[in-house]
C-alpha cells in the first residue's frame, strides 16, 4: 500500500510519575503499575497483530525496560533495538526531584505551567550542586551512549528538546520507514510530544494543552512524503486513553 505505519508508545508509570516528582534526565525505573502497563500494552500489540523489524528508545532504563516487557509479552524479544539519548525525557534542570505539588505551591500555578508545558521557555538550569547532578552526569548509560560534554544540557524547553530529537527522526527514522521498516518507538512524554508536534503541524500555543498518557500504544500512518495521513491513533479504549491524558494534566492541579 501507498502508507507506512509507525507505533509509538510513552514509557509506562515510572516511580517518579508514581511519587509526582519531576524527572527529566535522571534515571527512575518504572513502577509496578508500570510494569503492568507495558504488559498490557505489549498484549493489546499482539492482539491487533503488530510485528515489528526494529525498536528505538531512548537511553533511560524507564523507556528501555518498557520496551522489554512489550516484547516478552508480545512474543518478539529478539528484535534489534537501537537505544539514543535524542529520544529522552526533556532535561528538566534545576526542577528534576522536585514534587510537581509543592512546585505549584511554591511558584504558582502559572509559573510551573509556563516551565512544564510552554514551547520555549526551559525551567532554570540545574547546577553542579544540584541534589541530582551528580547521578546525572555519572550514569554511564548517559556517558556512553549520551550527548558529547559540549551537547550535555543543564535544562530543556520543549523546542530544545525538539531540535536534538528530529535529527533523529529525520536522519535514523525516516529513512527506515521508507523501506517499510516496521517500527516501534517506545520514550518520553516530552521526547514525544516533539515529535506528535512536529508531524500533525500543532502550533506552539496549542501544544501547551497536550498531553501524552504513559503505557498507551498509538499508530501514525505516513503518506509517501512521510505526512501523517491522520491525527494519532490511540490503540487502547478510549474511557482509558481520556482517564490517562487527564492524569497526566492533573499532576500540577492541587487535591
Ligand atoms: C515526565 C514528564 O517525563 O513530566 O520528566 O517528570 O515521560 O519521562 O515520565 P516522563 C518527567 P511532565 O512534563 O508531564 O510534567
Amino acid at each position: 500500500s501507498c502508507s507506512v505505519d509507525i507505533i509509538m508508545i510513552r514509557h509506562g508509570e515510572s516511580e517518579w510519575n508514581l511519587k509526582n516528582l519531576f524527572c527529566g534526565w535522571y534515571d527512575a525505573d518504572l513502577s509496578e503499575n508500570g510494569i503492568q502497563e507495558a504488559k498490557r500494552a505489549g498484549e493489546a500489540l499482539k492482539k491487533m497483530g503488530f510485528k515489528f523489524d526494529i525498536a528505538y528508545t531512548s537511553v533511560l532504563k524507564r523507556a528501555q525496560n518498557t520496551l522489554l516487557n512489550i516484547l516478552s509479552v508480545q512474543g518478539q524479544t529478539d528484535l534489534p533495538i537501537v537505544k539514543s539519548w535524542r529520544l529522552n525525557e526533556r532535561h528538566y534542570g534545576a526542577l528534576t526531584g522536585l514534587d510537581k505539588i509543592a512546585t505549584v505551591e511554591e511558584y504558582g500555578e502559572e509559573q510551573v505551567a509556563i516551565w512544564r508545558r510552554s514551547y520555549d521557555v526551559p525551567p532554570p538550569p540545574m547546577d553542579e550542586n544540584h541534589k541530582y547532578y551528580q547521578a546525572i552526569i555519572k550514569n554511564p548509560a548517559l556517558i556512553e551512549n549520551g550527548p558529547t560534554p559540549d551537547e550535555f544540557p543543564k535544562t530543556e524547553s520543549l523546542k530544545l528538546t525538539i531540535d536534538r530529537t528530529l535529527p533523529f527522526w529525520n536522519e535514523v527514522v525516516i529513512p527506515k520507514l521508507k523501506a517499510k521498516t516496521r517500527i516501534l518507538i517506545v520514550a518520553h512524554g516530552n521526547s514525544l510530544r516533539g515529535i506528535v508536534k512536529h508531524l500533525e503541524k500543532i502550533s506552539d500555543e496549542d501544544i501547551t494543552t497536550y498531553n501524552l498518557p504513559t503505557g498507551i500504544p498509538f499508530k501514525y500512518s505516513l503518506d509517501p512524503n512521510m505526512k501523517p495521513t491522520a491525527p494519532l491513533e490511540y490503540l487502547g479504549d478510549p474511557e482509558v486513553v481520556k482517564a490517562a491524558i487527564e492524569k497526566v494534566a492533573n499532576q500540577t492541579k492541587k487535591k
